[in-house]
């Protein structure tokens, strides 16, 4: 039984960058919607229910087949938003240690990383995530369609964005780019660099 974690801060602690409304329906409502259609799906289930969320996802292909796209939207909605939270803090940080100098030599620079991060971010069509992943040992930037998770796909996240409309219309309407920009000002790179530290 899948249950919404806490928000590690409160809604308005990222304000300006997102603002109190916007966190509040995204982790109380679309979050939770998530995940209740994922436990309402794994019902049948009963040893699928007990699984570990990341260990679920993973097997994703060889689950039943009738409930493999519930999964795969409700269940990476549900790690993708998880992580999202996580990645995302109030306190005013800088990259740092081995992930800033595996990004400048992947990247050529911070401010590469950035601007293909962005890129992405901003040509994805219609709704999904931004990452930045280790994938084999190499940092890469991708974004996935809907609630598709990278852990499927045996990737790590480092960073995410979820760049569906609900993350960012109240504030940013269809600014996206500016929504992406702030997005920078609010990222926890302590976490960022533990996440890629464990993966090297
Ligand atoms: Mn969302």
């Amino acid at each position: 039984m899948h249950t919404l974690p806490q928000l590690p801060y409160a809604y308005n602690a990222l304000e300006p960058h997102i603002d109190a409304k916007t966190m509040e329906i995204h982790h109380a409502k679309h979050h939770q919607a998530y995940i209740d259609k994922l436990n309402a799906a794994l019902e049948p289930y009963p040893e699928l229910i007990e699984l570990p969320l990341e260990d679920l996802m993973k097997q994703l292909s060889s689950l039943p087949a009738d409930i493999i796209t519930a999964v795969q939207n409700h269940g990476g909605g549900h790690l993708n938003h998880s992580f999202f939270w996580e990645i995302l803090t109030p306190e005013k940080m800088e990259p740092h240690g081995s992930l800033l100098s595996a990004l400048i030599e992947t990247f050529g620079s911070f401010d590469e990383f950035k601007t293909q991060f962005t890129q992405s971010a901003l040509s994805r069509f219609g709704s999904g995530w931004a990452w930045l992943l280790v994938d084999n040992g190499v940092l890469t930037i991708e974004s996935t369609p809907n609630q598709d998770t990278p852990v499927s796909q045996e990737k790590t996240p480092i960073l995410g964005l979820d760049i569906w409309e609900h993350a960012y219309y109240l504030t940013y309407q269809n600014k996206r780019a500016d929504y992406i920009e702030h997005f920078f000002n609010i990222i926890n790179w302590d976490k960022a660099q533990n996440i890629y530290e464990a993966t090297i």
